[in-house]
């Protein structure tokens, strides 16, 4: 009929619990069959939990003995009820800690998982057995580099004689030639002096690009073009070579070089000078300047082979 809380209690609290669940029910129904005694018994009980509330409603109920037998059955009703709500409400009291349970058993295993993601590409396998066809051929290669030249042959045997020629100075033909040619150079000759860029001397001409640079560079221009560095070989020359110098007022290289003998000058072709035509006091290099330079008033000074001359060559 009244629902109790189940904790723990202390004494006081299972005392009413006691009355609560024992005489409330109890008593409520056979509360037509109260006795003096019981009422008695009943009054003890409110005193002990000082419920005067219904202590007093009891009393009243006690002097009119016509009703009693309802209004106790209803008085022990609120009674129960009192209890129980005054139990759950404020009298719980704190229990000691219980001894933890058993571990229970392990669950059943759980489900697959996906399926994870593409692994990496294995490493190649290993060669198969022989045995296999061989592929097909290969196309052709591209041509090679040619090969060295072959070691040169035998002279071949002597022709046979011609037929007898006419002699050169006899030739016409030749002739007429021969002095067309000579007439065009005459003329580029005239022109190229008319420059200034020639000069002849003798059986010499003499010329100039106008550049200067120094003696080896010098020398290769003039051998380049079939001439030679302009080395005069007596007064003369060298008066014509000084008429180039004047014209660009620059001092110029000659054909000539010291060798490893200090002051034993000699032309490129290895022959000792037969002509000279040093400044005073010169050569004065002891060694250390080994080519010759001619000065703008045509005498001669040994010099450093690294300086910038006037390129002047002889045909
Ligand atoms: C320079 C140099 C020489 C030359 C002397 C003449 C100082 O050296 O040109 O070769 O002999 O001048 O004084
Ligand atoms: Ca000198």
């Amino acid at each position: 009929m009244f629902h109790i809380a189940q904790d723990t209690c202390d004494e006081e609290y299972s005392w009413k619990s006691l009355i609560t669940q024992k005489w409330s029910v109890h008593l409520s129904t056979i509360s037509s069959l109260f006795t003096i005694k019981m009422v008695t018994f009943i009054a003890i009980s409110f005193i002990i939990k000082g419920d005067h509330y219904n202590l007093i409603h009891l009393f009243i109920l006690t002097r009119e003995p016509r009703r009693m037998h309802l209004r106790l059955s209803l008085l022990l009703l609120v009674t129960g009820i009192s209890l129980t709500c005054h139990a759950q409400s404020s009298d719980k009291c704190v229990g000691a800690p219980g001894i933890p349970g058993t571990p229970g058993q392990n669950g059943l295993p759980g489900r697959d998982g996906r399926d994870g993601m593409k692994g990496d590409t294995g490493a190649p396998g290993p060669v198969g057995p022989p045995g296999g066809f061989p592929g097909p051929a290969g196309r052709d290669g591209l041509t090679g580099a040619p090969g060295a030249p072959g070691v040169q042959g035998n002279k071949g045997e002597k022709g046979d004689i011609g037929p007898p020629g006419i002699a050169a100075s006899l030739d016409k033909e030749l002739q007429l030639q021969l002095a067309h040619i000579n007439k065009r150079i005459r003329k580029l000759e005239g022109v190229l002096f008319l420059d200034g860029k020639i000069l002849h001397v003798e059986d010499k001409i003499l010329g100039t690009n106008g550049k200067e640079v120094d003696f080896k560079t010098s020398k290769a221009t003039c051998e380049s073009i079939g001439g030679s560095i302009a080395t005069p070989m007596n007064a003369a020359e060298n008066s014509a070579m000084l008429n180039i110098l004047k014209q660009y007022n620059r001092y110029a290289y000659l054909g000539i070089i010291e060798g490893t003998n200090a002051g034993d000058f000699h032309y490129l072709d290895g022959h000792q000078v037969n002509y000279t035509n040093w400044k005073r006091n010169e050569p004065s290099g002891k060694g250390k300047e080994n080519c010759v330079e001619m000065y703008t008033d045509g005498t001669w000074n040994d010099k450093a082979c690294n300086q910038y001359r006037l390129t002047v060559c002889e045909f």
